[in-house]
């Protein structure tokens, strides 16, 4: 067998730890050159690593979810004959096309290099007996590319067949993660065109029939300025448009009294007057309770499955300057009130900073959006799909409650759980939030 020659990932800019989110090749697979061998995607692009030669691919070193940066193995590669068989340059060859960032260091990592025994991946200036292939920059597409009505969400070996089969990819849905176009979804919408013309449109989910949005010489009216979105407003927009118009929202809202545990929070404050001790703590707390009682509420929607989830990641919405962003809390279950607020001063600030990863932002399981420290009675947050529920928490405020005899006055938390109709019955929402409720409080039933 010829020397089996890495393949990395070359310079993708500033992103770092960017997940792999697609196998495109598997172990034994031909490949040639600049064809694709993973998907990463992070949150202002998706890129594909190209086999920088000829071969067969023998083992692929990463797995759906992994972060890779610049230089990250991605594969062994067995180098086709023709490949093995070129001389050894007398010096190695430039990068072809470099890319803006790459820094013009001998030892360049995007490079492939050589594994032999006992021969750790040795520099371009040092080469192995190994040929050295030139790098390949990987296929990118900006972060405009994922507004809808312009290049549909898929990466290039999707978009290659697509075409090949003369599929308009504007027209399918995606229903992998971040609505991703796969493979599958394209077959469906052939399969659903052939099936007879109209049920294409059904079968991807599209179709609205929407009239264009209006067209409107606002400067007509009076002076005006222009001004760009955000990349966050850009990418929220989209992805917040299509969950709206794609699931079914119901909001159930309710009340919690959290008299006891806002007395509560206010001597833990005193005690530790280096955390700050929110109620979103004790919401991530109570949240954690109801997923574990309501499952149908820690899933996803995948076709016609209902993936339970068996952790519990929580997503919290946070108002940047640049827009809103929802990093993941992991293992809230796991995490004590402290920690957890700790945590949460952490990626609040982190994203206020802009030092959020795509990674930061991934496998969240339910959201929880406070604008409890603004105001408010209430609003309907929206879905962060594949989530199916999200919570949205308000103001609280001294109320006089009802107790049997007379009028107490209680402090009120709003709560707001918009949910998707789909996989939630209405009776199903209306018991989570009244169990939240309750676990807020009674803050003893979290020991239950
Ligand atoms: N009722 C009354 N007071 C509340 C409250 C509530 N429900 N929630 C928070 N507060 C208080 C806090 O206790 C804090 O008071 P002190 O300064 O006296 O301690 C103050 O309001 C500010 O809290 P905070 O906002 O800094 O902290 P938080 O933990 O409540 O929230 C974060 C953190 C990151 C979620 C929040 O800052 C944020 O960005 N919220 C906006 C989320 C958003 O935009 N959602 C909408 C999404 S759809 O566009």
């Amino acid at each position: 067998m010829a020397d089996l020659l890495e393949a990395r990932v070359p310079d993708i800019g500033d992103d770092k730890d960017v997940p792999v989110i697609e196998l495109l090749v598997q172990a034994g697979d031909t490949v040639k050159k600049d064809q694709g061998l993973v998907t990463l995607e992070s949150d202002k692009a998706t890129m594909e690593v190209p086999s920088p030669f000829d071969g067969v691919v023998r083992e692929l070193k990463v797995k759906v979810g992994d972060a890779l940066s610049e230089g990250s193995v991605v594969a062994l590669i067995e180098p086709a004959a023709a490949e093995s068989a070129k001389p050894e340059p007398a010096k190695p060859e430039p990068a072809k096309a470099p890319l803006p960032a790459a820094p013009a260091t001998p030892a360049e990592p995007a490079a492939p290099a050589a594994v032999k025994a006992a021969a750790p991946a040795p520099s371009v200036a040092a080469p192995a007996a190994a040929p050295m292939p030139t790098r390949t920059p990987p296929v990118a597409f900006d972060a405009q590319s994922l507004m809808p009505g312009k290049v549909p969400h898929a990466s290039p070996a999707v978009r290659l067949f697509a075409r090949e089969l003369g599929v308009d990819l504007a027209q399918v849905t995606g229903s992998a993660r971040a609505g991703r176009i796969s493979k599958q979804d394209v077959q469906d919408f052939i399969k659903a065109t052939l099936a007879g013309g109209g049920a294409a449109r059904a079968a991807g989910g599209g179709g609205l029939d929407l009239i264009p949005w209006p067209k409107v010489d606002f400067a007509k009216f009076g002076s005006v300025e222009s001004r760009p979105l955000t990349r966050i407003q850009k990418l929220s927009g989209a992805n917040l448009a299509r969950n709206w118009a794609m699931i079914p929202h119901v909001t159930q809202n309710d009340d919690a009294d959290i008299t006891e545990m806002e007395a509560f929070r206010r001597k833990l404050g005193e005690e530790h007057k280096d955390t700050k001790v929110t109620p979103l703590v004790f919401l991530i707390k109570a949240a954690v309770a109801a997923l574990k009682k309501f499952p149908n509420f820690n899933a996803s929607l995948d076709g016609d499955n209902l993936v339970l989830k068996q952790y519990f990641h929580i997503g919290i919405a946070v108002d940047t300057p640049d827009g809103l962003v929802v990093p993941v809390i992991r293992d809230a279950d796991r995490k004590g009130l402290l920690e957890l607020a700790k945590e949460l001063g952490e990626i609040s600030a982190k994203a206020r900073d802009k030092k959020l990863s795509s990674a930061d932002m991934q496998g969240g399981c339910f959201s929880i959006s406070s604008l409890g420290g603004i105001g408010g009675t209430g609003f309907t947050p929206i879905i962060n799909a594949p989530e199916v529920a999200i919570l949205g928490v308000s103001r609280s405020a001294m109320k006089p409650v009802w107790n049997g005899e007379e009028f107490e006055a209680r402090l009120l938390l709003p709560l707001s759980l918009s949910y998707d109709h789909r996989v939630i019955d209405g009776a199903a929402a209306a018991r989570f939030t009244a169990y939240l409720a309750q676990v807020l409080g009674d803050l003893r039933r979290l020991l239950l």
